[in-house]
């Protein structure tokens, strides 16, 4: 199914570095003449979806509507990078069903919240933890990890770039790209 398109579904805490590695799998995606489109979160939340907050049904309307974002532009023959915390495995199951079922690729950016937070590019978690956020995913909202995710990638233990390069070739392994 080398022509097909299909989606790269990032999923992990803030600040686990989903949209680095997104945006560098991009590149090199464009690089070699692919069509793409990155859904992300943070833009999304500002557009089309400025009507939604952090509760639990807020944020399985949004990750619905990314999914259903991410369908169109697979129809279209583009390949769509999403990065969406994404935290509940139910609605990630729900997202893979509306494509084709090898046409959705989860990708879990695994990451400590120690991590995350030492890292707090936003000040975000330091916000949450003095009680200015409430509903933190990671603090005071939960993260299902992924049950059967098609990679899981240590964002601790590799640089954006390396993370990128094993998305890369997990791509070309399995004969998406
Ligand atoms: C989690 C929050 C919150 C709360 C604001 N919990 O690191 P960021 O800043 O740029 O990415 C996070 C983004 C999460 O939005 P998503 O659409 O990805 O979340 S979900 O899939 O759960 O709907 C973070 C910021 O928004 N942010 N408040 N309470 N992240």
């Amino acid at each position: 199914h080398g022509h097909n398109s299909f989606v790269l579904w990032f999923t992990g805490l803030s600040g686990s570095g989903k949209s680095t590695i997104a945006n560098l799998v991009e590149k090199k995606l464009h690089v070699s003449g692919h069509s793409t489109y990155i859904l992300d979160g943070d833009n999304i939340r500002k557009g089309i979806n400025n009507n939604l907050d952090f509760t639990e049904e807020d944020r399985k309307e949004n990750v619905r509507r990314v999914a259903e974002i991410s369908k169109l532009f697979v129809d279209a023959g583009i390949i769509v990078l999403t990065s969406v915390i994404s935290p509940f495995q139910a609605d990630r199951e729900s997202a893979r069903k509306k494509v084709e079922n090898n046409e959705f690729i989860e990708i879990y950016i695994k990451c400590p919240i120690e991590e995350c937070e030492k890292r707090d590019p936003k000040g975000l978690y330091k916000k949450a933890r003095s009680g200015l956020i409430n509903g933190f995913t990671g603090i005071n909202s939960p993260y299902e990890e992924p049950l059967n995710p098609e990679l899981t990638i240590n964002s601790m233990k590799r640089t954006p770039e390396e993370c990128a390069e094993v998305i890369i070739n997990y791509l070309k392994d399995n004969q998406y790209i």
